[in-house]
């Protein structure tokens, strides 16, 4: 790694990230079916079908996990808690367990001096919910907040920093317009309500946890570059359209108080009545922003129905997933950010990493050059004048990449799914190195 501790701010906190569903075992400690373990039961929807009833076991196996986070050197954990672990029915009565598991999380942190992100939902919503028509249901947002005020209740008073949804646009387009997550829906009506609850549900939870006296609230929001395919102005326009759904969009809610016009030609017609009057709600003052960003994406217009445009592959490098490495596009989005939106919030990169076929005898070079490379755009980014608080590993151990099953490796650490054994793995001997320095 060609970085050292010194080269960023004093504060500065390095963390690495994961989510409940994606390692935690939902089979365990009384935990509710979410809506996950319905789409990953559809033949189709999942590579081989995989759930994640055991995933990582870091129900059971947490101690040892925050050891090696503790090793590392990290100054922070960024996880999250799940809905239908907290109450399986999604409200109501909550499962003590599941309280008593973040709980013990927390304090484990503490104790190791590791500083608790929370992000309250990464996606396992409980299927009673599910039932009532999910993100496509305006009460949701009450729903959301009664959740966040059960979670607070018991951790906001010892946690660094709380986000109430990770990634508002997989939450709304990815899972309701291309349906490549759960619910699996692909219809523009429930697209432009997901998208709009997943803000008035951002809303409410800001607002349980203001009254509460939880400190330190933000929002963390995924970032993607997009490249026009060719100089053609019809390129140009299908570039600027992606940027609108993928990043204007929620940042527009956020902070602007309005959405992208160019987004509202397609999903205008199909917003929930009385949206125009919820941006009072949906723009609560918040403390920072958390940026995940991982890749960039050629776009190309077609001749098909809004958007009217595709993805097709670009000639970069690529990870795992198949996915570009470019890291100007992270320098990009902190300063657009920083400059268009949150103007002197501190920033934090909440999500950065790559999936990589990685094995126990052959060291993970690709990603730490991958880790590298994004750094040094954070510390330009930084050098330019974008107050970045903190870089966030995604992620912390492989685990369940949700309609991708099990073998696309994001991990420091690498987890055997037969034994369940952790091994960390060069990229993670390659911070600690750094971190130590
Ligand atoms: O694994 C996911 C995570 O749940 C959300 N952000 C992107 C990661 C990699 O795809």
């Amino acid at each position: 790694m060609h970085f050292k501790r010194s080269d960023f701010p004093n504060g500065f906190q390095f963390a690495a990230a994961t989510s409940s569903y994606q390692i935690e075992g939902h089979s365990f400690g009384g935990a509710g079916t979410t809506h996950w373990d319905t789409f990953a039961a559809t033949p189709g929807n999942v590579v081989r079908a995989e759930d994640g009833a055991v995933a990582c076991d870091h129900y059971h196996r947490w101690e040892e996990d925050l050891d090696l986070m503790q090793a590392m050197g990290l100054d922070a954990y960024r996880f999250s808690t799940s809905w239908a672990r907290v109450l399986p029915e999604g409200r109501g009565t909550p499962n003590a367990d599941g309280l008593d598991f973040y709980d013990r999380l927390v304090d484990g942190l503490l104790a190791r001096g590791l500083n608790p992100m929370v992000t309250l939902y990464h996606w396992e919503l409980p299927v009673p919910l599910a039932d009532l028509g999910g993100w496509r249901n305006p009460d949701i947002a009450h729903w959301f907040a009664d959740f966040t005020t059960v979670v607070m209740e018991r951790i906001g008073d010892r946690v660094f920093s709380a986000a109430p949804v990770n990634e508002p646009w997989c939450v709304g387009w990815l899972s309701h317009f291309m349906g490549h997550q759960a619910p699996g829906l692909r219809d523009i009506r429930a697209t432009a309500h997901a998208m709009h609850h997943v803000l008035t549900a951002h809303g409410r939870s800001v607002q349980a946890m203001r009254a509460l006296g939880v400190k330190n609230i933000g929002a963390v929001c995924n970032f993607e570059y997009a490249h026009p395919v060719d100089d053609t102005p019809e390129a140009a326009a299908a570039a600027r359209l992606y940027d609108g759904y993928y990043n204007r969009f929620f940042m527009g809610g956020l902070f602007k108080g309005a959405y992208p016009e160019d987004v509202m030609e397609g999903l205008g017609p199909h917003m929930p009545k009385g949206w125009e009057d919820d941006f009072a709600l949906i723009g609560q003052p918040l403390d920072w922003v958390g940026l995940n960003y991982y890749t960039c994406k050629r776009i190309a217009p077609t001749d098909g129905p809004w958007p009217a445009h595709e993805e097709v592959p670009g000639p970069l490098p690529k990870t795992q997933m198949g996915w570009e490495i470019y890291p100007d596009g992270l320098h990009h989005f902190l300063t657009w950010v920083h400059e268009t939106y949150t103007r002197g919030l501190p920033l934090y990169v909440t999500e950065n990493g790559m999936a990589n076929p990685d094995t126990l005898d052959v060291p993970d070079q690709a990603r730490i050059d991958y880790l590298d490379a994004h750094l040094a755009a954070a510390r330009q980014a930084i050098a330019d004048g974008v107050p970045l608080a903190g870089y966030t590993f995604w992620s912390l151990m492989d685990n369940y990449e949700w309609a991708l099953g099990y073998e696309k490796r994001f991990g420091l650490i690498h987890v055997d799914f037969e034994t369940l054994k952790r091994t960390p793995k060069a990229s993670y001997h390659a911070l600690a190195k750094a971190l130590a320095s």
